[in-house]
């Protein structure tokens, strides 16, 4: 009863614009490549490292995720680090030392013996089964010696994280967020921009819902195309094609610009964007065009630490109640954080976190998983109490609750 309620609880953490400073022009970047598509592949990712150390990432039934640090091993390392086309792994890392990734988490409490041919033979909670936040995303070093006959050499970077909105006009010190500008994708050398070649307002939406706003608004594409006329730029990526619901542009399908990037994006130019901000940060004063209505009366976050994050709940005749969804995910979550007046959502918490909170209380209890090293740095996104009605009631018993 009470154990089942609190795995139902489910929570998220909303992006939220932050008083950025503003951003600065890009330097030039080496070109990119595709990646292939195979039905298992695998890449290293997240700032900063080395080509033969990152944030394990896997491409499963064609999405790419990460790997959850819970009982993470060396062992685990090695067989990562053969897909990856390294003789062996040196070490792990835990707690997104590389920086969290985004979407799935494919795979949580990997045991590998180390001589597996594939990371699917090793025992785990099974593809898309994990109870983990992308805080606990694991990494691998690898030691840099190639296995023979391994040709890759695009593993070093492949795929986009980081976007900034470059404002027309640089304001130092500027009190405001950015919520229009040229959209720039960090590459490890420097910033790039994306052709805007097909790009409509779903990808601007997208982007829009990274940064932390809610919604998109037209733009004047004509001045900025005056503006970059004699700017040097560095693209990389083209036909981008989000669909509108995605939580990250990395989601989105879009091209690698390759080899010599001069002469690309001739019929096009730097794809520009200009966000609306959530009614939470807008000036209460006079009505202003090009703003959102109210945030929404019917759901709330509630036992965040910050506004933008917490246990979801809705209003029905008058009641608040909580949400169950064995199948609450980014996109989902994303829907409640626009309708709050935030961006999309970092990330749709479920409620096995909440009781993984309880099962630091009982360590070796029968039933409850071993918690893995850290552990410790957990929390920081979502620390939500659960209600005392929704407390397991072994947990109760237990007389250790916080
Ligand atoms: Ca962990
Ligand atoms: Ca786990």
């Amino acid at each position: 009863g009470g154990a089942h309620l609190a795995s139902c609880l489910l929570g998220v953490l909303c992006s939220l614009w932050l008083w950025g400073t503003v951003a600065q022009p890009g330097t030039p970047a080496p070109t990119g490549q595709s990646p292939g598509v195979p039905q298992l592949q695998f890449r290293l990712a997240g700032y900063p490292r080395k080509h033969n150390e990152g944030r394990i990432e896997v491409l499963y039934n064609g999405e790419w995720g990460t790997i959850c640090d819970d009982d993470f091993t060396l062992a685990n390392a090695h067989v990562l680090c053969r897909h990856l086309g390294f003789v062996a792994a040196t070490g792990w890392t835990h707690s997104a030392k590389y920086g969290k990734g985004v979407g799935r988490i494919w795979l949580d409490n990997v045991n590998c013996g180390g001589s597996e041919k594939s990371i699917s033979s090793c025992q785990s909670r099974g593809w898309g089964n994990s109870d983990c936040s992308h805080e606990e995303d694991a990494g691998v070093i690898c030691k840099d010696e190639r296995l023979p006959g391994f040709k890759d050499s695009n593993i070093i970077e492949n795929h986009v994280e980081e976007v900034r909105l470059r404002p027309a006009v640089s304001h130092a010190n500027r009190p405001l967020p950015v919520m229009e500008g040229i959209v720039e994708v960090r590459r490890r050398s420097g910033w790039a921009q994306i052709c805007d070649e097909n790009w409509d307002s779903r990808n601007s939406r997208v982007i829009c819902g990274m940064l932390g706003f809610p919604a998109e608004k037209r733009v004047n594409r004509n001045f900025y195309k005056l503006l970059t006329q004699h700017q040097q730029l560095n693209y990389w990526l083209h036909s981008v094609d989000c669909r509108g619901h995605e939580a990250h542009l990395s989601l989105c399908s879009f091209e690698f610009y390759k080899g010599n990037t001069t002469g690309a994006c001739q019929g096009g130019m730097p794809a520009v964007v200009s966000c609306i901000p959530g009614p939470l940060f807008v000036d209460p004063g006079p009505a202003r065009c090009g703003t959102l209505a109210p945030p929404s009366q019917r759901v709330r976050l509630k036992g965040g630490a910050r506004p933008s994050e917490g246990r979801v709940e809705v209003l029905k005749d008058g009641e608040w109640g909580t949400v169950c969804d064995d199948r609450w995910n980014l996109v989902t979550a994303s829907v409640v954080c626009r309708e709050l007046g935030f961006g999309s959502a970092k990330e749709a918490l479920t409620g096995a976190r909440m009781g993984q909170g309880e099962r630091r209380q009982r360590p070796g209890g029968p039933g409850w998983p071993r918690l893995a090293s850290g552990r410790a740095q957990l929390g920081l996104g979502f620390r939500a109490p659960l209600p005392p009605a929704a407390i397991p009631v072994a947990s109760r018993q237990g007389g250790h609750l916080p």
